[in-house]
């Protein structure tokens, strides 16, 4: 027999989970004092940063990752980052204390509701019935947690368990890939062989299920456009590959406008569809037959048409490689954007282009800039896997958590943290450990002064202009990074631009990088009043 703590110890290293991120209270203090040494514990400052570094660890990791908040306090200020893991399908095992059992009822100081309060946003929502329970139910949620589609699992502990007596849990083997069924992939086989025109959209979960050579595979084996799904939080095909023809516009009738040109669509690893705005429309053109290959049954639940096929991605991508027939086509060359000039203020176009020439091939973004992402979009070529990371539900507070995270599960990668100076103030604490953790991330912040995306969306909906709460004035973003340890510079003349990012890559510390630009969101996620947009007037 060993304690309730020990057990877990024991659990969590034969888990691989050794690095805890966190930020703790009173109620967690029982279980992190006297931490084993060879468990590393990486403090957040605010829990949207402490679990938003560790949905970057487990994005870089592919692994799941151990979380540790505190009460109620820590799963409120952390949800933002939980359901960020929810839709991005990371798998984070995140526990919480409670206060002790033996005076609960009482609701005592700090009484938490936590699991009611996650519980939309996680696989599993779980507090311990007895003490001895706890490393089970951290076993449990760790398989769930890495069961595609992988997601985050949270776990409610009352302080007094950790003192108590258990037996120790052995880990199992739980295995984690669903094939989809071959039959349905032939019905995709065969729209593919009988298809004028095919086209592939390719989604977030390409990179979750690490079907990446495979997708491009059966591309150019279909020699077939390939589309990035709408909004995407990762890029999951080469940028600069001769078939892919850039993303998918996040509105019902732009969307299926795009896709109007081809009679079979195969969407892979991705949702039918993420829009945004509501410009009602048909999912696709009348004809057009839609098959969906995802790893979420949720996903195929929802989709708004078409034939879905549940399983494993690289799998069903290896499949239809190796059964379709290969196709022809005839050369054509990409058309090539001329070169962003030097102006000022400085263009976010101009910044990402001078930004992609400069980054090591290898480099890894991760983006939350809402009214550049179209520039991002234009200027940066990624074509390695696991190279971009963005907003996946729009709550603002991801990017430089996540940078950091990752920055720390490739320490032999250089990870580039593109982010507004709005997007910036939700999760700013994670400058501090970065500095402390040694994480030589580079945060470049696009500072605009407004919420540029917003007047943007005013302008789209025909809202008008006359809201509050639009301008950002005064924040001075070098002395914040500096303020948390960190080299900080300004610039905001485009000829000055180049030499700052040199010397940050050059350097092996973190950097900010702060840099003036002119106001952005004169379209709204790619989209002008062409597409006909809803009026809110
Ligand atoms: C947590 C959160 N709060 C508010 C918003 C609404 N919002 C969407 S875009 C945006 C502006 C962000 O400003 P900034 O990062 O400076 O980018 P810009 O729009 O100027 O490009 C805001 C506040 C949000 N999406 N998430």
């Amino acid at each position: 027999m060993s304690t309730v703590r020990e057990a877990t110890y024991r659990l969590l290293r034969e888990l691989g989970m050794t690095v805890i991120f966190g930020n703790p209270g009173s109620t967690e203090l029982p279980f992190l004092r006297d931490m084993p040494v060879d468990f590393h514990y990486v403090l957040g400052l605010h829990e949207r940063t402490a679990a938003g570094m560790a949905l970057g660890y487990a994005l870089g990791t592919r692994k799941a990752v151990f979380v540790n908040l505190h009460s109620i306090a820590s799963a409120g200020n952390g949800l933002s980052a939980i359901q960020d893991a929810w839709y991005l399908h990371a798998p984070l095992v995140i526990t919480a204390g409670q206060q002790d059992r033996r005076h609960l009822l009482a609701e005592p100081f700090l009484a938490s509701r936590a699991t009611e309060t996650v519980k939309p946003y996680v696989k599993w929502a779980y507090e311990t019935l007895r003490a001895e329970d706890v490393p089970a139910s951290i076993a449990r949620g760790y398989y769930l947690a890495m069961q595609p589609p992988k997601g985050p699992v949270f776990i409610s502990i009352p302080m007094d368990d950790w003192i108590h007596e258990c037996e120790r849990v052995e880990v199992r083997a739980v295995t984690q890939t669903v094939l989809p069924d071959p039959s349905a992939l032939d019905d995709l086989v065969w729209a593919f062989d009988s298809s004028r025109n095919p086209a592939l959209v390719v989604g977030s979960q390409i990179e979750e299920d690490g079907g990446w050579d495979e997708v491009v595979a059966l591309a150019e084996r279909l020699n077939a456009d390939v589309y990035e799904e709408p909004i995407p939080p990762r890029w999951t095909f080469p940028r600069s590959h001769r078939l892919f023809r850039g993303g998918l516009l996040p509105a019902q009738r732009p969307l299926a406008e795009q896709l109007a040109a081809y009679d079979v669509v195969a969407v892979i690893g991705a949702r039918i569809f993420l829009y945004y705005a509501h410009v009602p429309g048909a999912t696709v053109k009348a004809g057009t037959k839609l098959f969906q290959i995802t790893n979420s049954p949720l996903d195929a639940a929802s989709a708004l048409a078409g034939r879905s096929i549940v399983g494993n991605v690289a799998w069903a991508a290896e499949y239809l490689r190796s059964h379709v027939q290969g196709r022809g086509r005839s050369g054509e060359s990409a058309t090539q954007l001329p070169a962003p000039g030097q102006e000022h203020p400085i263009t976010p176009a101009y910044l990402f282009s001078v930004l992609n020439r400069l980054m090591p091939s290898d480099a890894v973004i991760a983006e939350e800039c809402p009214s550049s992402k179209g520039d991002l979009d234009c200027w940066i070529t990624r074509d390695e896997p696991g190279s971009f990371y963005s907003v996946p539900n729009g709550v603002l507070g991801f990017g430089l958590p996540a940078a950091v995270g990752l920055q720390m599960a490739h320490p032999e990668r250089r990870v580039v943290c593109p982010v507004g100076d709005g997007s910036m103030q939700y999760s700013v604490q994670a400058l501090w450990s970065a500095v402390q953790y040694k994480a030589p991330v580079i945060v470049i912040v696009l500072q605009n002064s407004d919420y540029s995306a917003l007047k943007g969306f005013c302008d789209f909906t025909q809202v008008g202009r006359n809201v509050p709460g639009m301008e950002i004035p005064g924040i001075d973003m070098v002395k914040i990074a500096q303020g948390y340890g960190m080299t900080a510079q300004h610039v905001d003349r485009a000829e000055e631009l180049e030499a700052l990012l040199r010397d940050a890559f050059a350097s092996n510390e973190p950097r900010l990088i702060n840099v003036v630009v002119g106001k952005g969101g004169q379209k709204c996620m790619g989209m002008d009043q062409s597409v006909n947009p809803p009026k809110y007037q």
